[in-house]
């Protein structure tokens, strides 16, 4: 059933020139991109993202991290940006200021042409040193045969992805931006995000906090569906390019 934007907001989004927008895995769910809440395939079924993803599981087992990191890289190497991703660069060029701070470390956002994009939890296409976090480039992890390949960097260090782990800081130039964004927004959109995983699910309140008006895109309700002045139960790429297409 094709949705309608809710009365109102079309004169919200015409009156606003200083937009957040916060995305989360859902974001890249009509991609291809499996979300965190979706249930592990093969080798990782018995295993949850949150065990997986932090520097304690790699010290334990670097292989089996860093072979869980290829599998997604290489399933994220085939997939394409879909219509709600070309929405959001028409909402960028649209107003005045604009920041996406994204959940996602597919770099989607920015192969559809997103240009303010803030990488909140980093990027799995690039590779740091276990020791330093010194970048290790491309040529040096395709020609290692070691899994994970040593670090060129450190006598002890090993390759791992460029993301952020549980229990690590995010980056704090981001993070500054973002909670900045936050509270100077009129509009923040919250789409296709649990809001469970913190620092950034505080993101939306916080922008509430500060009187904006808070747009949730998400299928399913969430922790902040009930705060949100619009609370959209659609998907991204259904509701996002009827966004785009109300602002004139
Ligand atoms: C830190 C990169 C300290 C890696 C990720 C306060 C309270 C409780 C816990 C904490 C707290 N503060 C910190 C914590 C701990 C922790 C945390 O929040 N844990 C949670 C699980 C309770 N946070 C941290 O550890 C953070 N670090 O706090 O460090 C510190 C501080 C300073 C200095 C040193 C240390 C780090 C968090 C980042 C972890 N890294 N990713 C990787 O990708 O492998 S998080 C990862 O999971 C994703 O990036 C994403 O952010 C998160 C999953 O959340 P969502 O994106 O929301 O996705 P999810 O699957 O949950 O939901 C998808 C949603 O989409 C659903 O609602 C679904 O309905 C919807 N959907 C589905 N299809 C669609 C859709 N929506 C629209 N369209 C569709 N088609």
């Amino acid at each position: 059933m094709p949705i309608k934007l809710p009365e109102g907001l079309n004169t919200a989004l015409n009156n606003a020139d200083n937009v957040l927008v916060l995305t989360g895995a859902g974001m890249s769910a009509e991609s291809g991109v499996p979300t965190f809440r979706d249930a592990q395939t093969g080798l990782w079924e018995k295993l949850r993202p949150e065990d997986l993803a932090t520097p304690e599981a790699f010290q334990r087992n670097p292989k089996m991290v860093w072979d869980w990191y290829e599998e997604r890289r290489s399933n994220i190497h085939k997939v394409v940006p879909h219509a709600g991703h070309f929405a959001l660069v028409e909402m960028e060029r649209h107003f005045e200021h604009f920041l996406l701070a994204t959940q996602n470390v597919d770099s989607l956002h920015q192969q559809a042409g997103s240009k303010q994009v803030v990488e909140l939890h980093g990027n799995i296409m690039l590779s740091i040193c276990s020791e330093t976090g010194k970048p290790i480039d491309d040529e040096w992890i395709t020609t290692s045969t070691d899994t994970p390949p040593k670090s060129p960097h450190h006598p002890l260090g090993l390759a791992r992805p460029g993301v952020v782990w549980f229990g690590e800081g995010l980056p704090a130039d981001f993070l500054r931006r973002a909670t900045a964004a936050a509270r100077d927004c009129d509009i923040c959109f919250s789409i296709g995000t649990s809001t469970l995983v913190q620092p950034a699910a505080s993101l939306p309140f916080v922008a509430l906090d500060s009187g904006a008006i808070v747009v949730e895109i998400n299928p399913v309700p969430t922790a902040l569906s009930t705060q949100a002045q619009f609370s959209l139960q659609a998907t991204a790429a259904e509701a996002l390019p009827l966004i785009a297409a109300a602002l004139t």
